[in-house]
């Protein structure tokens, strides 16, 4: 949708049941968040929607588990959720409940319109009931074995070991949890969803219209549900907690938590409204507001098929884009609540955020480390010694280090004030510098633009990268000895900072979005109001003004030191719960190949050759696209490589690498690639270039 009137950005509506962990934050919360800051700072009309999701099963099981109330639960969680997010700087605009009354009047409201418009259907079905508890069995009250992978400790709703989404008929061997006994079958009468009348809209408008935007991972997902053929979905349950169905003949139903818990975003909105003074109505009604869900992967399908069918027979816009994430694993494991295989915000926040004295700076480096390892595109792995390698290799040493060493050459060399720039001189380091700062906005913004947040941040990380190598090709503090000699070198010391400076300040502007606190901090140092955050500066040298105080600088990061990590990793390992049950299975490393055994002819077919390469370049408006020259010995070629994420065209000139030299050209962004450079990609998806150990010739067999 190409400039839209306002935005509402939802999170997923975390569970009141118990605290989250890093993976909900790295799944829909960070992301979110960024996305939400980044429109804030292109003064966009937009709004922040999340609250706890209070219904449902799961809270009337937690508050069994903790002797309490359901009530009891949805405030303890609620509250504690809450505190988490802000202590973590995500911030919504609102943070509702579904438990308030506006949402229940909401929530009832879409269903009677649904009801009296003849969307829903009603079947009499018979449902597992419990006689020795006299209640019909909701579906997370039932345990079995699962169909699909065999685990003894599926849900009549899902199995958690496999995450495949399930309805009580397909467990194997069901038992009730209430008496652990076999349940029996029971007539009752339930309204539907009848998703299958819808299933020709749903193809036109995931399938045509979202081809090309949205993630592939879930309109994959998406195909998957409606090739499998749409079931009607039953909207109420059998309950005594929840919204009640507003129809006299439904007396002890409610509503499914699934069915009201989206509304949830609906009456999340009412109540920004209601605080704000605004209308809500536009954002839920008007085609010019953009509507973007963001969710975890185990949440597609409610967010991308049955909440869409909703809206659109409420008659209400539909989500532009669900940027679902797929999960984060942790250290080796996937993350458990019942196996306590998990991080907990509330951990972090205790072990890190707290000894912070308010600064900050281990809010973003949790946020730095989680967009990092977004698991944008496929799993990801949370691992302590990458996040200590990601704030001490990345954080403290390129960006941290980088805004330091230009504070500390400034008060040093230019008297704390920032030193004039001397147009006349800029030699060519200087003009690469300017132009790197001006490209860095359009890159970043198209990241985020694309929900690419991941990428994003590796250009903002580069943009530091550059400064730091353009410092050290210009070396200020060399020519400051020479400048008794040479009086004329002032202007080359005063166009290195005035640059630093310049760039220090839209460092700060693009890596506000994902890590607010260092922005803040670096406006404090720069003396500026975070106004100057305002997302149109990007890309200009004109954010200080010439002959401007600035403060003293402080650090931005920390380092993470070994026993940090240490400590960390036998918490989790000596708080890992054994349980009876079977585990759930460790994602495999594979010792067995990944693809299909082949023969050695096979291999033999591909010719591999060492290259070195001779010249390279962007290939302009491609973010990822680098065209190289390369010296096979015998021949030159040209080749697009896909790593412009990873090296800068600077850097790859002179490099040795093993090029596929057999591979049928293929044609990128209009240039012919005669070849493929081979990488290695690590857990985190950084590239690396495969290369001989010591140089050899070029055009050397590789085999
Ligand atoms: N509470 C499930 C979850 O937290 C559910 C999301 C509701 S979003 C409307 O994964
Ligand atoms: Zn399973």
């Amino acid at each position: 949708m190409t400039d839209p009137k306002r935005y509402l950005v939802t999170a997923a509506l975390p569970y009141a049941n118990g605290l989250k962990h890093v993976g909900h934050l790295a799944g829909a919360y960070i992301p979110a968040d960024i996305y939400a800051r980044y429109l804030r700072a292109r003064k966009k009309d937009v709004v922040f929607v999340c609250g706890s999701d209070e219904h449902g099963t799961a809270i009337p099981i937690q508050a069994k588990k903790e002797n309490t109330t359901p009530r009891a639960i949805i405030d303890k969680y609620h509250e504690a959720m809450k505190q988490d997010f802000d202590d973590l700087s995500i911030q919504f605009d609102v943070y509702h409940r579904t438990s308030e009354p506006l949402h229940h009047e909401t929530a009832r409201e879409f269903f009677t319109m649904l009801h009296e418009n003849g969307d829903l259907e009603t079947k009499e079905s018979e449902q597992y009931y419990d006689e020795e508890a006299a209640t019909f069995l909701a579906d997370r009250y039932i345990k079995g074995t699962c169909p699909n992978c065999g685990s003894d400790r599926a849900f009549g709703d899902q199995c958690e070991t496999c995450g495949r989404t399930l309805s009580p008929d397909e467990l194997i061997n069901p038992l009730s949890t209430l008496s652990g006994k076999t349940p029996v079958k029971k007539q009752t009468k339930h309204w539907y969803l009848p998703l299958g009348k819808h299933e020709q809209f749903l193809r036109d408008w995931i399938l045509r219209d979202h081809k090309d935007d949205w993630r592939h991972t879930v309109s994959g997902q998406c195909r998957s549900w409606i090739d499998g053929g749409l079931q009607s979905r039953a909207v109420t349950r059998d309950l005594d907690w929840g919204v009640p169905v507003p129809l006299e003949e439904a007396a002890g139903k409610v509503l499914y938590v699934w069915f009201d818990a989206p509304i949830g975003y609906i009456s999340a909105t009412k109540q920004w409204a209601l605080n704000n003074n605004r209308d809500w109505k536009p954002y839920w009604y008007d085609n010019d507001t953009k509507l973007v869900h963001f969710v975890g992967k185990d949440n597609i399908v409610f967010h991308c098929i049955i909440f869409p069918v909703m809206l659109k027979l409420h008659g209400n816009i539909l989500p532009d884009n669900v940027p679902a994430n797929e999960f984060l694993n942790l250290e080796g494991d996937k993350m458990s609540t019942s196996r306590n295989w998990k991080l907990d915000m509330r951990d972090y926040i205790n072990d890190f955020v707290k000894k912070d004295n308010g600064g900050g700076q281990c809010v973003d480096m949790l946020r730095y480390y989680l967009t990092q390892i977004a698991p944008e595109t496929k799993d990801s792995e949370f691992t302590w010694k990458g996040f200590q390698d990601a704030v001490n290799s990345e954080l403290v040493s390129i960006f941290g280090n980088f805004v330091n060493r230009t504070f500390v050459l400034m008060h040093k060399l230019c008297a704390g004030k920032v030193p004039k720039l001397h147009e006349a001189v800029l030699d060519d380091n200087d003009k690469q510098m300017i132009a790197d700062i001006a490209a860095a906005k359009e890159s970043v913004e198209n990241c985020l633009e694309n929900y690419r947040f991941r990428d994003g941040l590796f250009q903002v990380i580069d943009l530091a990268r550059k400064g730091n190598q353009y410092m050290q090709k210009k070396e200020p503090w060399i020519l400051a000895k020479q400048v008794a000699e040479k009086p004329e070198l002032q202007q080359q010391i005063h166009n290195c900072l005035h640059i630093c400076l310049q760039l220090t300040a839209n460092l700060a502007l693009l890596v506000n979005p994902w890590l607010p606190s260092t922005a803040q901090k670096m406006c404090y140092m720069m003396k500026v109001v975070e106004k100057m955050l305002d997302w149109e500066n990007a890309g200009k040298l004109k954010l200080l003004s010439v002959g401007y105080a600035l403060r003293e600088p402080q650090l931005l990061f920390r380092k993470i030191e070994d026993d940090e990590i240490t400590y960390q990793v036998n918490k989790l390992k000596s708080g890992a719960l054994q349980t009876n049950e079977t585990p759930a299975p460790v994602p495999e490393k594979p010792a067995v190949p990944a693809k299909d055994i082949i023969q050695f002819d096979d291999f033999a077919k591909i010719e591999l050759k060492t290259a070195t390469v001779i010249s390279c370049e962007k290939v302009p408006k491609a973010d990822k696209l680098l065209k190289l020259e390369v010296d096979l010995g015998t021949e030159k070629r040209t080749i697009v490589s896909g790593i412009a994420l990873h090296y800068t065209a600077e850097e790859m000139v002179g490099k040795q690498v093993v090029v596929v030299t057999n591979l049928a050209p293929r044609k990128m962004k209009g240039i012919e690639s005669q070849g493929m450079i081979l990488c290695a990609e690590d857990k985190s998806g950084k590239l690396q270039l495969v290369k001989p150990e010591n140089p050899v010739d070029p055009g050397s067999n590789v085999s």
